[in-house]
């Protein structure tokens, strides 16, 4: 664990955690490394401490370096919860999706987190099923995650109910539906809508004491795209002809979205992470005792 992020920790300050996989495997080759490093920045503005998690020479590192956070490229294996030991016993570079970085950051005592979309169910129920190891693990970790909703790729409806089944509240922030990544509005209702960041981080702090685990708070982009929804059946379609399965369908649209959009859904994507990592700064200061 670096330095600052083990004081920040210690002394009870706001650390807001950031995740490897979307800079790995959610943007082309070098963009991500410009995400990861503005989440971070968002996260200073706030007044937090950011902590990037991934693996690398076989340790599970809290607070990457710069030099470090470059080491994350498209040959980096995706890491899931179920992957962490593997993964640092072997040596790999290993991106942690949202699930993975909320296995660290329970282990090590973060509550707060930022990504771009959630995991979920992914559409047609495929067989085998395909659900996102970040909903169990949200389930089980008291952390709060901001995220632009679900990633819409996936049949958010069918993720919202499982989160429900999970005992995982879904809160808006400022909406009275979960926002649908690219799109503001259109999705299944949230399960309690908050104003502030500060209540936000009250209505955890309950869930908390109440014995809880995870919750996700749904921030709508500020710049939303709600024509995007025929390019994702299309690189769906894409998907499936290719014979593209598990962990690579989710990289894989949206490689295809930035490409076939001419670059629309990269920068969307792009300024929803830093929107979300802002928050979850806000949040962490705002839950300081
Ligand atoms: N948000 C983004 N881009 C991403 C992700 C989130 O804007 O690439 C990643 C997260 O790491 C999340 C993962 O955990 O997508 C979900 O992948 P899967 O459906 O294979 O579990
Ligand atoms: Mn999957």
């Amino acid at each position: 664990m670096n330095r600052e992020v083990g004081d920040a920790i210690a002394e009870g300050g706001p650390v807001v955690a950031l995740e490897t996989t979307l800079v790995a495997h959610g943007f082309p080759p070098g963009e991500g490394v410009e995400v990861g490093l503005e989440s971070e920045r968002q996260v200073r503005a706030a007044g937090a401490v950011p902590a990037t998690v991934g693996v690398l020479d076989g340790e599970v590192v809290v607070g990457l370096a710069e030099d470090e956070l470059e080491r994350f490229g498209a040959d980096a294996r995706k890491v899931g919860p179920r992957d962490l030991a593997a993964a640092s016993v072997q040596r790999a570079v290993g991106a942690t999706t949202v699930g993975g970085t909320l296995a660290v950051a329970h282990a090590v005592g973060i509550r707060w987190m930022a990504t771009g979309g959630l995991g979920g169910v992914h559409r047609g129920f495929p067989h085998p099923p395909d659900v996102s190891a970040d909903l169990a693990q949200l389930a089980r970790t008291r952390a709060l995650v901001v995220s632009a909703g679900v990633k819409s790729l996936l049949d958010v409806p069918a993720t919202a109910e499982l989160l429900e089944s999970l005992g995982v509240p879904v809160l808006g922030f400022g909406v009275d539906t979960l926002p649908l990544f690219y799109a503001a509005a259109g999705g299944p209702p949230v399960s309690a809508r908050v104003e502030t960041a500060a209540e936000a981080a009250e209505v955890a702090r309950r869930h908390w004491e109440l014995g809880g685990g995870g919750l996700l708070l749904g921030r709508p982009p500020d710049e939303p795209l709600d024509d995007v929804e025929p390019l994702i059946e299309a690189a769906l379609c894409a998907a499936h002809d290719e014979g593209v399965a598990g962990q690579a369908v989710t990289p894989f649209v949206l490689s295809y979205l930035h490409r076939e959009s001419g670059g629309r859904t990269q920068r969307a994507n792009k300024a929803l992470v830093a929107q979300n990592a802002r928050l979850a700064g806000e949040i962490a200061v705002a839950a300081r005792p």
